[in-house]
């Protein structure tokens, strides 16, 4: 379903002596932590990787609204309700950021969504996975946006302006979420007996794909070593993943839940986790196309899509007739 919006080979990172005097200018300033700005030269890898980039954390946003917006009918009380509703509406303001910083290299809108709905570009692993019951919303901001904030707050000092300050914002109010979702996991790890298997099995759902979240292994990542010299990337998928196993493990025990891994096990020496990987071939298949929702993710994104022309083409109207009228005016 899936195919590469940019094949470059980015697994060999050039040395500065092979470069060109403008690309070598370029890499010594992004070595000094100075920041790029959309007028500013860049080399064309630099441009095309942060397009596939941002343009996948935007359509993750929008498409990570799914999952949650299904139970916002369902919300167990009003006030968890208004809650969720503005969580998922913040979903929404995330992905507007980061078009815009997307389209300041280039690119409209519209043509990243059409690449998105042709399946030439890809949104994250972790939305193609339903969420079953009111504990997997728990779940979710727990998790999902535990291991959004971990990948995301090194990201709020990437090399490139526009992206970075995209992250600044949308970081504060990924904290929140990351709040409300270990809040209602308090609630049901602490209620009935009913309550506490359904956050226990939401935690075991969650779990391995939230770990997917922070991609493949640093061994078969073929963007990381590029993008690292570039600063688009701050830190390896690995790197990532550990720490939020060393956050998230007391979190889960002091909610009285376990982790789905037998083999997790405090190693004084790192002093860190040991734990064990994801099924990577899931993951891959995941991003084939072939995860539990990733066809009905699709379908809804396009028919939302379909379903909103008409208002796309009157604000175009509006905005002619607007122009016409000024022009007759001068
Ligand atoms: N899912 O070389 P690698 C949110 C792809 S939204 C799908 O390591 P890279 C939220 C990767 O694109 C959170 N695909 O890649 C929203 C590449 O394929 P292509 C979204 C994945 O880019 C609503 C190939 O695998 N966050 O938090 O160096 C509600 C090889 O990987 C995934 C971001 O987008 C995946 N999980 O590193 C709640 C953060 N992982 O493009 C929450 C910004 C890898 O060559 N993005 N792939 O066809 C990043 O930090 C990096 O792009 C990644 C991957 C760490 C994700």
């Amino acid at each position: 379903m899936y195919a590469q919006m940019v094949k470059t080979d980015t697994t060999k990172v050039r040395d500065l002596s092979e470069m060109s005097a403008q690309e070598r200018a370029f890499q010594e300033r992004i070595d000094r932590g100075e920041k790029i700005e959309p007028t500013d030269w860049m080399p064309d890898g630099y441009r095309k990787t942060l397009i596939r980039q941002i343009g996948q954390h935007a359509h993750s946003e929008i498409v990570g609204q799914l999952p949650e917006g299904n139970w916002i009918t369902r919300a167990p009380t009003l006030e968890r309700k208004a809650i969720l509703l503005a969580k998922v509406q913040d979903e929404a303001g995330h992905g507007l950021y980061l078009y815009c910083a997307a389209e300041t290299l280039g690119v409209s809108r519209d043509e990243l969504i059409e690449l998105l709905h042709a399946g030439k570009m890809k949104y994250s692993s972790i939305f193609n996975y339903p969420t079953l019951t009111w504990a997997d919303i728990g779940a979710v901001g727990w998790l999902v946006d535990g291991a959004a904030i971990m990948n995301q707050v090194p990201l709020q000092r990437t090399s490139f302006g526009p992206y970075s300050r995209a992250m600044i914002r949308i970081c504060k109010e990924e904290s929140f979420h990351q709040r409300q979702g270990y809040d209602i996991m308090m609630k049901m790890a602490g209620g009935n007996e009913a309550q506490r298997r359904m956050a226990q099995d939401a935690l075991d759902r969650f779990w391995y794909p939230s770990l997917m979240m922070f991609g493949p292994s640093d061994k078969e990542s073929v963007h990381s070593a590029q993008s690292m010299a570039w600063k688009i990337k701050i830190n390896t998928n690995d790197e990532l993943r550990q720490k939020f196993v060393d956050q998230t493990v007391p979190q889960a025990q002091y909610l009285g839940l376990t982790v789905p891994d037998e083999h997790l096990k405090w190693n004084e020496d790192k002093g860190s986790y040991d734990f064990s990987e994801p099924d990577w071939n899931e993951f891959f298949e995941v991003l084939k196309g072939n995860g539990p929702c990733n066809r009905e993710r699709m379908e809804a994104r396009v028919k939302a899509w379909e379903d909103g022309e008409w208002v796309r083409d009157a604000l175009m109207a509006h905005a002619d007739k607007r122009e016409a009228s000024r022009t007759a005016a001068e």
